[in-house]
């Protein structure tokens, strides 16, 4: 007699989750000079001139502004570089970085 197997399957289903994003924020401050601003934008985050002035008057009038998302790792060192290009010229020009929703 021949038995039905009942034995039951498991089904191992992977998903990959996507890394999440982080945020580089541009902060507003009153000394660091908007062409030295406009200057570190199109260096550090490849921006044209007229992207990177909208961004910098973004955050001149708001406070802040999101200059764009990027994996955790590159977020991070592009605020650090983009900060310290201010720092050596003696401004307290200052990029954050935050996760994403
Ligand atoms: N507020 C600065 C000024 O008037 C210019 C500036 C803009 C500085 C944006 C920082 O993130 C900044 N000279």
């Amino acid at each position: 007699m021949s038995k039905t197997n009942t034995k039951e399957r498991t089904k191992v289903v992977t998903k990959t989750e996507r890394p999440r994003l982080h945020k580089v924020i541009l902060i507003n401050d009153d000394y660091t000079p908007r062409e030295f601003v406009v200057t570190v934008l199109k260096a550090e985050f490849c921006m044209n001139e007229e992207h990177a002035y909208h961004v910098m008057m973004t955050a001149h009038r708001r406070g802040a502004c999101v200059v764009a998302v990027f994996t955790k790792d590159v977020a991070e060192t592009k605020a650090t570089r983009a900060t310290e290009a201010g720092r050596a010229k003696g401004y307290p020009l200052l990029f954050t970085t935050e996760p994403e929703e």
